[in-house]
């Protein structure tokens, strides 16, 4: 829409959660000028997380990586925004949380993450990616540009 706001769906990982880092991060978003539209803590099994990642499930570190998220509670947001999508991709850092404490220290990789796997913190790349991950997690909530959401909002 012309006012180009936008919803993204965020998630605190397993490491972000069990390290107590919950509360500090929702005050990095909110400070950014995000409103959390939706929050749950929710326990992902195997087959929820992998159809989660279903588009990473040829790479070799799949297993690993559902081992990863299924190893207890994430936190799970639909944050809107104008520009959520690129500017939650940009506040939670590159996805390598080793490389983001050099190029990126003041990122939420940076802060909680500790490698490329375990990097604490989720973001979707792109609106249309935001639309089915919002739909994900979020069955009853419009995904789109928040813009002709008044109802909602
Ligand atoms: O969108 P991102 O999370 O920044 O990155 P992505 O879509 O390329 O990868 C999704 C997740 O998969 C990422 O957050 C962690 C995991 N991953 C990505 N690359 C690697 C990885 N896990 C391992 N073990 N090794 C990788 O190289």
């Amino acid at each position: 829409g012309a006012s180009g706001k936008e919803r993204t769906l965020a998630m605190i990982k397993p490491d972000g959660v069990s390290g107590n880092y919950t509360d500090e991060i929702k005050r990095i978003i909110v400070e950014a000028g995000f409103d959390i539209f939706k929050e749950m803590l929710t326990q992902l099994d195997k087959e929820t997380a992998s159809a989660f990642y279903e588009e990473h499930s040829s790479r070799s570190f799949f297993p690993h990586l559902v081992t990863y998220m299924t190893s207890g509670p994430v936190f799970v947001m639909v944050l809107d925004k104008r520009n959520a999508v690129s500017d939650w991709r940009a506040l939670i850092g590159p996805t390598d949380a080793q490389k983001a404490k050099i190029s990126h220290p003041h990122s939420i990789r940076a802060l909680c993450g500790k490698d490329s796997q375990r990097n604490c913190a989720h973001g979707s790349d792109s609106t249309s990616s935001a639309e089915r991950e919002i739909k994900f997690f979020f069955k009853d909530v419009n995904s789109g540009d928040i813009a002709s959401q008044h109802d909602e909002l």
